[in-house]
């Protein structure tokens, strides 16, 4: 494949209700896009999952927007023609920028998916047709306000909650939400980094409730006390922001850091590597799920494919567009059926633009010539 123009596109979306992490509250999400086009006028798109400030991980959307056209974009052209799966070693000299360079494969498998007529989960193998959908729920203002919001999510037929807990938002959060959706409904924690060595006895508390998992209570860097956690808890301990490459995930398992992983193609730097970590995780009987970035149409359709092999044995964070948009960027927004997501087998990513919506969100485009 030889790409003759990239687009740098920035969008801004309104999201549906304000969604609050331990790191922050949101409103609003901000993406960069990157519209990849061949020297035959096929397009294919990338969408960056970093978010617009460095709160979940270094990278923010202005700094993509410039190591991309900066750094990434000319080691591309100096290359010349190459295949998606050629990117991550052609961009490998620049270090970290892992949701950068993943956008830029991204949009280059989509691409050469469209130029070839092949569909994402045809290219990964997957044998599913649709993959179960969990949802991420945030820190709310009040009890009653959360319980609101998770029954409106089971009415919605999810086949998994994810409470979002931090310090003073945790125990009790995580005892009214069980009781409410009984002892049978999937029900897991996610704490993007929130807790300290020194917190094992507190999250010990949370063994009473049967959670599927606790995701990232401790800081990126520390393997160690997650390998702790893990031996002084019963739930499992599921690394998010821990794992950046393929080299960290073989690290997590091999300590005992790591018992179950969230794969997010962005923060691995790519999809292929993605698929990587699962093959892994799959030989060391870890078992993994697709984590979620806030993506639209675009993102989710890819995570689908990726959620569709067989080493993804629990529901990702692949919710409904409408749990988070009121209107998508594609035309076929992801729908929640059943407690499950249908996985897209249209060529490509299998998204189909909206481009009319598209535009109307656009804050700047750039374009860079190869
Ligand atoms: O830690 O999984 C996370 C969203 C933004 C940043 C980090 C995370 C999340 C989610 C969202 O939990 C999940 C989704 O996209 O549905
Ligand atoms: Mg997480």
């Amino acid at each position: 494949m030889k790409l003759a123009q990239l687009e740098l596109r920035r969008i801004h979306l309104e999201l549906v209700t304000p969604f609050r992490t331990s790191f922050g509250e949101q409103t609003a999400r901000e993406i960069l896009l990157i519209g990849a086009t061949t020297d035959d006028g096929i397009v294919g798109w990338g969408e960056c999952v970093a978010m617009s400030e460095p709160l979940y991980s270094p990278e923010f959307v202005s700094g993509v927007e410039t190591v991309i056209s900066e750094f990434l974009t000319p080691r591309l052209t100096q290359h010349g023609e190459f295949s998606a799966a050629d990117v991550a070693h052609i961009l490998k000299p620049i270090k970290g920028h892992q949701m950068a360079k993943a956008a830029l494969e991204m949009a280059a498998l989509d691409a050469e998916l469209r130029s070839q007529e092949i569909n994402l989960h045809t290219r990964f193998g997957g044998s599913r047709a649709s993959v179960p959908s969990g949802v991420s729920v945030g820190i709310f203002a009040s009890i009653d306000a959360l319980l609101t919001a998770v029954q409106g999510y089971v009415d919605d037929g999810y086949a998994r909650i994810k409470l979002k807990v931090e310090p003073g938002w945790d125990i009790e959060p995580v005892r009214l939400v069980r009781d409410l959706i009984g002892p049978d409904m999937g029900l897991q924690v996610d704490a993007n980094t929130a807790y300290t060595r020194q917190d094992i006895d507190h999250l010990r508390q949370l063994d009473e409730y049967d959670l599927l998992l606790i995701e990232q209570p401790l800081d990126t860097d520390d393997l160690l006390g997650h390998r702790d956690l893990a031996q002084a808890i019963e739930t499992p301990v599921c690394l998010d922001e821990s794992i950046e490459s393929f080299t960290q995930a073989e690290d997590a398992i091999a300590i005992g850091a790591a018992e179950i992983i969230n794969i997010k193609p962005g923060r691995v730097g790519g999809y292929l590597e993605a698929v990587r970590i699962h093959d892994l995780c799959a030989a060391h009987g870890i078992p993994v799920w697709c984590g979620g970035m806030l993506e639209t149409g675009i993102g989710r359709a890819a995570n689908c494919a990726l959620a569709a092999l067989d080493g993804f044995v629990l529901p990702g964070d692949i919710s409904a567009s409408r749990r988070f948009y009121s209107r998508d960027i594609v035309q076929n927004p992801i729908e929640v059926v059943g407690g499950e997501v249908a996985v897209p087998s249209a060529p490509g990513l299998g998204y189909d633009l909206d481009v009319d919506f598209l535009e109307s969100i656009t804050t700047s485009v750039h374009h860079l010539s190869l």
